[in-house]
């Protein structure tokens, strides 16, 4: 198997055709840290969950307000005061990047056996269309909350601190999901529980983390990090080493989100998409890659469970007026479903996962 790492530090000038992205998909590929810089054109919206937890209800009312108009508007947010604390974060960060700093030998004894449907543990994208196209990352997969449905004997031994912070960032983020989940179910009008349990509760819903390691890139005007892609998570939650190089694709643009110290990235996926009959966005992005420093991203899927549970709009939100965007499907069904398509259509004309 190869490692991005391995290649990135055999001094190679151009990269390996798989990794040459076709020419429709290289728009916008200019120097990731000039376009975070750029001051005009549309923002990422910033949600400021402090207000939350006020006394005053219409203060929380205004609050809800802010993360609707930005799920249903762009689908992805930074959550600024979301209350998951801030040395957490870091020893999260810190534990992930002592990971990644390991020599690929080490990192190999975690590698895992797509093939053989293995997918937890440190990893590199297999191709799965025609073209053979790959991603200039490695990665980190694993499952991280119910606690009792994890496999710790895969989980990093070094760093020694990893599974404790790993577990406690776990915990907290799964309280954030209720409470966003919450919110958006005020938002459609709808019971605060009622997306929670739509979604498979405390016992169902899995916490997936895939840490996102991105080598330095010879040719990153040619390379993605992740193609193009809407998530099929309910919610997905997001950390980086504050290095540029996520893009949304937002009214017809891509657009380089900024970095915003000690936030949280929120994207919407398609699991919510679809049981909102599309009030809320899972919006298409995409990761860049640069020649000058090391990317990470710590990204937590909040997935529902593959086929217990089949995901259509909800029929409070489905009328003569508005109906159904979306047949009902399993999540791996659903899942089934991009892929098949992907397989099907001529690369970039379909550029969602
Ligand atoms: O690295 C990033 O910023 C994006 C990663 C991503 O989109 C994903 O893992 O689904
Ligand atoms: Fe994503």
């Amino acid at each position: 198997m190869v490692r991005v790492e391995n290649l990135a530090k055999s001094g190679i000038k151009s990269i390996p055709k798989e990794y040459v992205r076709p020419e429709e998909e290289l728009i916008n590929m200019g120097d990731v840290f000039e376009q975070e810089k750029k001051k005009e054109g549309p923002e990422v919206p910033t949600v400021d969950l402090k207000e939350m937890e006020s006394e005053d209800e219409e203060v929380r009312r205004s609050c809800r307000e802010r993360l609707k108009k930005a799920a249903e508007e762009w689908g992805v947010m930074q959550l600024v005061n979301h209350g998951i604390p801030i040395e957490l974060i870091n020893a999260v960060k810190e534990s992930g990047e002592a990971f990644f700093a390991l020599p690929v030998e080490e990192k190999e004894k975690y590698a895992n056996e797509q093939s053989s449907g293995n997918v937890q543990g440190y990893g590199s994208k297999l191709a799965n269309n025609a073209s053979g196209q790959l991603e200039w990352q490695d990665y980190l997969f694993h499952l991280i909350f119910p606690e009792d449905k994890c496999d710790l004997s895969i989980w990093p031994k070094t760093p020694s601190r990893y599974t404790e912070v790993t577990s406690e960032y776990a915990r907290h983020l799964r309280k954030l999901a209720s409470k966003i989940l919450g919110m958006l179910s005020l938002g459609l009008g709808l019971e605060e529980g009622r997306l929670e349990e739509e979604v498979g509760g405390m016992e169902e819903l899995l916490l997936q983390l895939k840490i996102n390691y991105y080598p330095i890139c010879p040719q990153p005007e040619k390379a993605l990090g992740v193609e193009a892609h809407t998530d099929v998570s309910s919610l997905t939650f997001l950390l980086h080493n504050m290095v540029p190089g996520l893009q949304l694709f937002y009214d017809g643009n891509w657009v380089t989100a900024k970095c915003v110290p000690d936030s949280i990235f929120m994207h919407v996926g398609d699991t919510i998409e679809i049981l909102s009959n599309g009030k809320y966005k899972s919006i298409l992005h995409r990761g860049m890659v640069n020649k000058e420093k090391i990317r990470i991203s710590w990204a937590v899927f909040c997935e529902p469970p593959k086929d217990k549970i089949v995901l259509k709009p909800l029929p409070e939100l489905v009328s003569d007026a508005e109906p159904a965007r979306f047949p009902p499907r399993t999540f791996t069904q659903h899942i089934q479903h991009k892929l098949f398509r992907k397989t099907e259509e001529p690369v970039g004309a379909d550029q969602t996962k």
